[in-house]
């Protein structure tokens, strides 16, 4: 796994023009409110409180930028599908996160993040085929094991593998099972 030397935010975005000005190989975080995409980054970095997590959804709401080892970045899109926001504000947010991820940055691939409770939903299913249209490399991950039986794991791993067409990364950034994994693929990503 690589070193994390320093991690640090550089600012939250809310058009394509506040974008920072260079080209550092990027990887963005794209999953439904509350899924844990702001947990999953302060989990790769071993820092909590870098991206902030919140247990009502809908927290992060810009596009916010993370500087790590000065070399790299992650990049934490709002959430989606929430339906307690309003649909206006909805609407903004997925403007934005269309408006990254269609950008010619140097995106090296998206990790999508997904609830590996509830396989398949709808709003995930449309993000998947959003991304694929892309044509950017992407990796699903299924966050929050620890909330699952053990005999549920295999069987929603199984699920969600038929359902998205590739077999996702169980994840769980409280026990961290993954990180590793996930790690190599971002890793993978970088060389080329
Ligand atoms: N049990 C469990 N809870 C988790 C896990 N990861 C995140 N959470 C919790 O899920 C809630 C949402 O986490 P966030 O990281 O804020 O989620 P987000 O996807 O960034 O949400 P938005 O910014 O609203 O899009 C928080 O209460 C986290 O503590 C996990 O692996 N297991
Ligand atoms: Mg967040």
């Amino acid at each position: 796994m690589i070193t994390i030397k320093t991690s640090n935010f550089e600012m939250g975005a809310v058009s394509t023009k506040q974008f920072p000005n260079d080209n550092l190989p990027e990887f963005a975080f794209a999953g439904r409110s509350n899924v844990g995409k702001s947990s999953l980054i302060n989990c790769l970095v071993n820092r909590n409180g870098l991206a902030r997590s919140s247990s009502t959804p809908g927290k992060t709401r810009e596009i916010n930028f993370f500087l790590i080892n000065e070399a790299f970045r992650f990049v934490d899109l709002p959430g989606f599908g929430y339906a307690k926001v309003a649909k206006q504000e909805q609407a903004k947010w997925q403007a934005y996160i269309d408006s990254y991820l269609c950008s010619k940055r140097n995106i090296r691939g998206v990790i999508h993040l997904v609830d590996s409770r509830h396989p398949g939903l709808d709003n995930d299913l449309m993000m998947a085929e959003f991304i694929k249209h892309t044509n950017l490399r992407c990796i699903l991950v299924a966050n929050k094991v620890d909330k699952l039986k053990k005999n549920q794991i295999q069987k929603n791993k199984a699920q969600m593998t038929k359902i998205f067409g590739q077999e996702p990364i169980m994840f769980s950034t409280s026990s961290k099972l993954g990180k590793s994994q996930l790690w190599s693929t971002i890793e993978e990503w970088m060389k080329n």
